[in-house]
């Protein structure tokens, strides 16, 4: 198969080319040179090809980074070269010890030391044969760890094929969720009333430990490479020291931390200690140290490992940064979902590197179980260097004169009831028209990933909603040059910029918009797979339940989200405003999943194994083809396609005398639109 498409191999080849190049740029290099628009513009172009050619599919294509479907649990591998602990220094004195151990080790022998950032993320291991990579794994007991390959592959940083073949290389690195993110979906999940996570490391191993790597995806993990575990490599020669190291894993276009340096001592290795101690706050990414290491490879050789962890090696560990303060008052806000956070009023105080004067209480459970109380004396930190958060209540400063909250029974924007649906931790402003819900979903809609309006933050918002001028998303298309210039703050250029960027923005593509509606549990994949699977609002705001969910990874609580959103009239009328003002409502691919498609109306059902298509993507060429996927053949049925070892399934078809087809007659079917 496949001879006769050398023109259509070569544009996707070319395609994805392109689409892996501004991949590194932006996960890699952060430097892009294209905007999201034209980069989900190619990709859509790569997917409607791959769509459309389907025998041309490859696992390392930029499109199959979320592939396959959820798993039972993880395989264990064996990792070939222990993955080991560093030993950890608490202090100077620690640091000095490690050094005179490492010079009697050498036996006075010159050495030099390379400093870099301890990413306070989880450690793997990615394995590229002849390039490609083909196994990630946690670190796990360091001996064996568990197969995480399907989430890996989904974090955009790490290229599934390296710049340059190597035979074998076992490289080790660090993922971790940018400080940035952790704050975001730590808002969203509060805002959908469920559990938080208590910092970037713990956000970054529950988001590898997802059994669906569409979750993982969705989670914007990064990493940063820091070791070689084996390499292999005929003719060239390896590098001879960690510094040269580091150079060769970024010339294979691996993301490397850009802050490292060679110490001739340990006193140089104090000073940077110290130096990021102070400036650590202001990283994008959470570090919890500083890890020196033997420059050598030969005298890291030569002392070698203990059991635990190697000699040549140590962690140097920042002190945690907690500071005392008073709780003054406890006071509630409104999100865009109605959730109501209690926030702590705090004495100002200095933690991590800035004055704190007030602290997220996240809910109620969290304020009885710490037993928070308004004039407690307490103990605050910084949950991923950003949050600050209460850590514990100092019991013995009690006096009594401490009072308990409790929350408001009517929301203070609009007055309306507040309600704690059941299972959930958050409690909700019922207001349909709660004027801070209106200010947070304006915030929401003209955010990066929903409409991505430029100049459009929160304090432009509430200067509109404060002036009347926008009473929902669909008036931010009437604003006028003449209505900005009379607001403070706007001057020609800027009303200008603002107004052409809110018209820029009708052009979006149709998932942009779905996410910017802010529809509960639709997130950026979800919007993704809709805008996908029903290529047009118009036909969105019909769907029903079970259309919905026979969307792959679409499940009840999404669809009942949808169906509940589309049936609100006030939603319905909003949505027609955006169509009326010429916001891009439709998929621009020619071929939309479904609408149309070959097998529109269809009805298939599979058995046995295909010759070439696994299960879940001939279910997904079906599906884009417009046809369903059933799992029992019926009188309804109208294809059985079959491959080897069929089931039951086939003797039923045949019983029913319904067609029955192989992966051959699949392709054609599917190829067939006029
Ligand atoms: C753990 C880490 C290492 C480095 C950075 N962050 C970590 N969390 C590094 O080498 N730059 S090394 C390491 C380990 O070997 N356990």
């Amino acid at each position: 198969m496949g001879g006769g498409h050398e023109d259509i191999r070569q544009t996707i080849d070319q395609l994805r080319r392109e689409i892996e190049q501004h991949n590194y740029r932006y996960y890699v290099l952060d430097a892009p040179t294209i905007t999201d628009a034209q980069y989900d513009r190619l990709m859509a172009g790569l997917q409607q090809l791959e769509s459309e050619y389907p025998f041309l599919l490859t696992p390392d294509s930029p499109s199959q980074r979320v592939g396959g479907k959820p798993r039972e649990g993880f395989a264990t591998v064996q990792h070939t070269v222990p993955m080991l602990s560093i030993a950890n220094a608490f202090g100077d004195a620690d640091l000095k010890e490690f050094d005179r151990r490492v010079r009697g080790g050498l036996g006075n022998e010159p050495y030099n030391y390379v400093v870099e950032l301890k990413i306070d993320g989880l450690a793997v291991s990615l394995t590229y044969q002849d390039g490609i990579l083909v196994r990630g794994a946690t670190r796990g007991s360091g001996a064996t760890g568990e197969d995480i390959t399907a989430n890996l592959r989904t974090i955009r940083s790490i290229p599934l094929r390296l710049h340059k073949p190597v035979d074998l290389l076992e490289v080790r690195g660090e993922v971790y969720m940018p400080k940035e993110s952790f704050v975001e979906l730590n808002r969203r999940r509060e805002e959908r009333g469920e559990l938080l996570f208590a910092n970037p490391r713990n956000a970054a191993a529950g988001s590898l430990r997802q059994l669906d790597p569409a979750v993982t995806a969705g989670r914007n993990l990064s990493i940063f490479v820091y070791g070689i575990g084996t390499a292999e490599l005929d003719g060239e020669r390896l590098p001879n020291s960690h510094s040269a190291s580091l150079k060769w894993l970024e010339s294979l276009g691996l993301r490397i931390n850009t802050y490292h340096q060679l110490c001739r001592d340990i006193g140089e290795v104090i000073s940077y200690c110290r130096i990021w101690q102070d400036k650590k706050a202001a990283l994008p990414y959470q570090i919890d140290g500083i890890v020196v290491k033997v420059n050598l490879l030969a005298q890291q050789s030569t002392l070698g490992a203990t059991m635990k962890s190697p000699r040549w090696a140590i962690a140097f560990k920042f002190p945690p940064e907690q500071a005392q303060t008073t709780v003054r008052d406890i006071m509630v806000s409104v999100g865009r979902t109605g959730a109501i956070t209690p926030t702590a009023l705090l004495d100002p105080v200095t933690v991590a590197g800035s004055t704190v004067s007030r602290a997220t209480l996240h809910n109620l459970d969290i304020i009885r179980d710490k037993d928070i109380r308004i004039g407690d004396r307490v103990i605050i930190h910084k949950a991923g260097d950003v949050i600050p958060e209460v850590v514990e209540v100092l019991m013995e400063h009690r006096t009594g004169a401490e009072k308990i909250f409790s929350m408001p029974a009517e929301c203070p924007a609009c007055g309306a009831e507040v309600v704690r649906p059941s299972g959930e931790s958050a409690h909700r402003c019922t207001g349909a028209a709660c004027p801070a819900q209106l200010l947070e979903g304006l915030i929401h809609f003209a955010s990066r990933g929903a409409m991505d309006i430029d100049g459009l933050g929160p304090a432009v918002v509430t200067q509109l909603v404060e002036a009347g001028l926008v009473k929902d998303v669909s008036d931010l298309y009437n604003l006028t040059l003449e209505q900005l210039l009379k607001l403070e703050r706007f001057a020609d250029k800027s009303a200008e910029n603002l107004v052409r960027a809110i018209a820029d923005s009708k052009e979006n593509p149709l998932h942009r918009l779905i996410f910017a509606l802010g529809i509960r549990h639709v997130g950026e994949r979800a919007a993704r797979l809709l805008a996908d699977h029903f290529g047009d609002l118009r036909r969105l705001m019909d769907a029903r339940f079970e259309e919905l969910t026979s969307v792959s990874e679409i499940g009840p609580k999404i669809a009942e989200s949808v169906v509940n959103f589309m049936r609100e009239p006030q939603n319905r009328s909003l949505i027609e405003r955006l169509i009326a003002q010429g916001v891009n409502v439709v998929v621009e691919a020619a071929f939309t999943a479904g609408y149309g498609g070959p097998l529109a109306g269809k009805t298939l059902v599979l058995t046995g194994t295909l010759a070439t298509l696994k299960r879940e993507a001939a279910k997904e060429l079906i599906e884009k083809a417009g046809g369903k996927v059933a799992s029992s053949v019926s009188k309804k049925t109208d294809y059985v396609v079959v491959g080897e070892d069929p089931g039951s399934k086939y003797e039923k078809a045949v019983k029913l005398g319904v067609a029955v087809i192989g992966e051959d007659d699949l392709w054609d079917l599917v190829r067939s639109h006029d």
